[in-house]
């Protein structure tokens, strides 16, 4: 075996690889190391060596620095649709999800008591509706993480506290940074809720902000203290503008449980599409339950669709 003949650069490095503390160090260390180290037969072993060590601690480096990158506000979107929740502090954000689904959130009556986003999922009838509760909207700046969570959003839901001295102003605002901010509210859309309809403040400012909102924001008044907020699951539901269709398979009874979500308006080539991507293609006849003149009606490919309706395709 050719003897290693190390240098004390070497071995210098090697001593500070020994006493490094942090990945980084540790990975300094081993280039230098590797640098310095006499090139022949007789180190190859150990340059092969060094070189593994590296990878893994860069590979270690690099997880860490994809967790420091961790981004709360990429919130996939889940079951039928995601229902955005947005307002200045203490508008009742939290308050709204923890009352309509399980999501552990953070509800106090001090402003910015939510940090990060949380999402929940809320029932209604058989499907399940994504509501995400988020740190607080101010005048001054917004989060860019939550601009991008507003635009994926399939609704906006923003939440003004009836009862504060400042919720023109708010509504105002808000409404002007989602212009800004293009959060897409041409094509989505956006429910205003009034909260905290229990304080007296709430019932009188009510006519005012009535007056106030653009008649295109549908208004709902809500109490989180009173049965009355379980009117927000089928609220939530028709703003989300989807319907509801079953699928049913020839000569057999319709799967009642678990319905395909699409867009209103969707019709039965929307369906077979979502049924399965060949499908469109190899559509033969179809068949309505529901919205039909007759049950089990055939109709044709161009057929609009409605909530609920049960369908059986034949491919
Ligand atoms: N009286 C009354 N109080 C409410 C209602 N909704 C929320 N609150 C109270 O208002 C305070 C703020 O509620 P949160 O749900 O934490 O408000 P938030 O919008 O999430 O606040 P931030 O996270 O700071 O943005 C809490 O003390 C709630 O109990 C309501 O309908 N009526
Ligand atoms: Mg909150």
């Amino acid at each position: 075996m050719v003897p290693a003949n190390l240098t004390p650069q070497y071995h210098q490095a090697e001593q500070r690889f020994k006493a490094a503390k942090t990945v980084e160090e540790k990975i300094e260390a081993l280039e230098e190391m590797l640098a310095v180290i006499p090139k022949h037969k007789g180190t190859e072993k150990l340059q092969a060596d060094i070189k593994k060590r590296l990878s893994k601690l860069r590979n270690q480096g690099m997880q860490k620095s994809k967790a420091a990158r961790y981004n709360p506000y990429r919130i996939p979107r889940e079951g039928a649709g995601q229902v955005v929740l947005t307002g200045f502090p203490n508008s009742g954000k939290s308050s709204l999800v923890g009352a309509l689904t399980r999501a552990r959130v953070c509800i106090a009556d001090y402003p910015f008591a939510t940090q990060v986003p949380v999402a929940g999922m809320m029932s209604f009838e058989d499907i399940s509706i994504q509501l995400v509760d988020t740190p607080p909207l101010t005048g001054e700046g917004v989060d860019p993480g939550l601009v991008n969570l507003l635009r994926q959003a399939d609704l906006i839901l923003l939440t003004i506290d009836g009862s504060g001295d400042t919720c023109l102003e708010e509504i105002e605002i808000s409404l002007n940074l989602f212009q800004q901010k293009k959060v897409g509210l041409e094509e989505k859309p956006c429910l205003i809720v009034i909260t905290k309809e229990d304080l007296p403040g709430t019932q009188e400012n009510l006519a005012l902000i009535r007056e106030f909102v653009p008649p295109q924001y549908p208004l709902l008044t809500i109490s989180v203290f009173d049965a009355g907020i379980e009117r927000l699951r089928p609220q939530i539901y028709a703003a989300l503008n989807v319907i509801r269709i079953y699928s049913k398979t020839p000569g057999q009874p319709p799967d009642l449980r678990t319905p395909f979500v699409l867009k209103k308006g969707s019709t039965i080539l929307d369906f077979a599409r979502s049924v399965h991507r060949d499908f469109p293609q190899r559509l033969k006849a179809a068949k309505v339950w529901g919205s039909a003149k007759f049950p089990g009606q055939a109709v044709l490919r161009d057929y609009v669709l409605q909530d609920k309706d049960i369908v059986e395709l034949h491919v």
